[in-house]
């Protein structure tokens, strides 16, 4: 690739720029892709979109627009087509592997790669604020608790007078969020490990966000990074460049880590959060008050009151994983100068979303859970800890995380075990290993059989008066369901199904716990 042109890719740092002309690949055609292409078009650019599949809504509106099209299989080389379109540049959907052949081939032929996060900072100039300057950009990673922190922040930001929105992996591309003409003062940007792998570090289009958090680290999306050492290192660049604070979990001491070796802009504080009385500089808890003692003057000697234990119970954010995310998103707000008082409202009014530990029926003593979002060991744990005696449907993709562990610590709250999904062979072999007295139950994968309603039924056939019935797979959904949202809203259906007319009274609004119901969550 010609200097000529990394030379024209350093100068694309804005809207206003020149794109017109420029060819770019872009892989992938699901709501990133599209943005991408949407976006690049907008701008002039000549794209062509390259994926194995794509939805024919997706197809007929990239015909519409006048982006091209090429499917082609994953495994089948590099086609033609896209040689002989010689991009200049490719940007990649996050869920496409490193090792994609389509990304080796970009590699070898020098042609750069960006993902739709860098595409989006370098475009975030499109809509300006009063004083002529993009929203600012706050980061939220980690591998559980990013979607109830990022909404709580972009929720908290608002009860301050900001007009803010959440982004991201969160389900909204960042590119429909910078092209809103509505504009933001703020954009609360979940990012996975994906988009953070693809996000450079010193170029011309790298993040320099006002504040970043990284909540936790826990084993997830292994087979993707190939290591937790490359998965933790992605992680860490949620912190690079950030200007005013980066905010780690004191319980967590890898993220402390990342804050210490991140190249951060002068100025910078590192805040902690934490359950315990915080030091300096540190957001905690004393006798069940959540107090601020990093964004005040007299931190030395005082704290701010942030809100009371109680009042998460109310708000049903009083396990102990939500209030470290109700901490590290009110450091967030804090740190984009929200006061205490519209952080208080917010908490008061804020509903968590569907498919978090959400209750969807009980009957005759068994109250049965949707906790579809658990993707990941770390979330399935803080799942089932919560319940005495459970009847646990797991499975789906491990990503090439070992369940061993997660089995073993829970064996003896275990009624039964109801398998579905692919990876199945790790789960069972872990059963047989560490509970070998616990029922498991089958469920066929085959593609004519409704994976969920045989997986109630057979929860139903094993559960008694006093056990929960958890949807808390531990693993991704995308070899049975279209998302874990797909997932756990076939499973509440079955389960409605199942119980008929038997389902006592309750509440559904999303989040809300029956009152007998266990409290705990998902590590979110
Ligand atoms: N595709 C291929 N071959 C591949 C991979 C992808 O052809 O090997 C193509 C197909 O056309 C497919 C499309 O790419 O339709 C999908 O692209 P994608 O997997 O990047 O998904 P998007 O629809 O663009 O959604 C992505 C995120 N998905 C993933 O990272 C897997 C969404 O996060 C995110 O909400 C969205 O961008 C907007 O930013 C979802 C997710 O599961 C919720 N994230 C993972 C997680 O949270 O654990 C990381």
């Amino acid at each position: 690739m010609g200097s000529s042109l990394n030379a024209r890719l350093e100068q694309l740092t804005s809207w206003h720029a020149d794109w017109s002309g420029l060819r770019v690949a872009v892989l992938g055609l699901g709501v990133t892709g599209f943005a991408v292409a949407d976006t690049l078009v907008e701008l002039g650019s000549s794209v062509l979109v390259v994926a194995a599949r794509g939805s024919d809504d997706h197809r007929g509106l990239l015909e519409v627009i006048g982006a091209g099209f090429l499917q082609h299989p994953d495994d089948a080389g590099v086609p033609d087509a896209l040689r002989d379109f010689a991009p200049e540049l490719l940007v990649v959907s996050p869920g496409y592997h490193p090792d994609h052949p389509l990304l080796l081939w970009a590699e070898e032929a020098g042609v750069p790669v960006w993902g739709d996060i860098e595409l989006a900072w370098r475009l975030r100039d499109k809509v300006v604020r009063a004083d002529g300057t993009p929203a600012e950009w706050i980061l939220v990673t980690g591998t559980n608790g990013k979607t109830t922190t990022t909404q709580l922040t972009a929720h908290m930001l608002v009860a301050g007078g900001l007009r803010a929105a959440p982004a991201g992996n969160i389900g909204i591309p960042v590119l429909d969020a910078i092209r809103d003409p509505a504009g933001f003062d703020v954009l609360v940007v979940e990012l996975s490990s994906y988009q953070l792998h693809w996000s450079h570090r010193n170029a011309a289009g790298a993040l320099a966000p006002l504040a970043s958090v990284c909540l936790n680290i826990a084993d997830d999306h292994l087979d993707w990074h190939g290591s937790l050492e490359a998965y933790t290192a992605a992680k860490g660049r949620v912190y690079e460049n950030t200007r005013v604070a980066c905010v780690y979990n004191l319980a967590d001491a890898a993220t402390r880590e990342l804050v210490e070796e991140a190249e951060v802009q002068e100025g910078c504080r590192a805040i902690g959060f934490g359950l315990g009385i915080p030091g300096r500089s540190e957001l905690g808890v004393v006798e069940g008050i959540l107090v601020d003692r990093a964004f005040l003057e007299e931190r030395h000697s005082h704290a701010l009151e942030l809100t009371t234990l109680e009042e998460l119970r109310e708000a049903g954010l009083d396990a102990p994983h939500s209030v470290a995310n109700v901490l590290a998103a009110a450091a967030l707000a804090r740190a984009a100068g929200v006061e205490p008082r519209p952080i208080r409202e917010a908490i008061r009014s804020f509903r968590m979303d569907a498919h978090r530990t959400e209750v969807v029926a009980s009957a005759g003593g068994v109250v049965w859970i949707d906790d579809s979002k658990a993707t990941n060991a770390h979330a399935a744990n803080a799942s089932l800890q919560a319940s005495a005696s459970v009847v646990w449907i797991a499975g789906g993709l491990l990503k090439g995380v070992d369940p061993a562990p997660l089995v073993e610590r829970h064996a003896l709250r275990l009624r039964a075990a109801v398998l579905i999904g692919v990876d199945r062979d790790e789960l069972r072999a872990a059963f047989a290993r560490h509970a070998p007295g616990v029922p498991v139950l089958e469920v066929d994968g085959s593609e004519t059989v409704d994976v969920m309603a045989a997986a109630v039924r057979a929860a139903a056939s094993v559960a008694r008066e006093g056990d929960v019935v958890l949807l808390a797979p531990a693993a991704a959904s995308m070899d049975q369901f279209t998302d874990y949202a797909d997932r756990g809203r076939r499973f509440a259906e079955a389960v409605r199904r199942h119980l008929g007319g038997e389902a006592d009274d309750h509440d559904e609004t999303p989040g809300s716990s029956a009152p007998d119901a266990p409290t705990a969550g998902s590590g979110r």
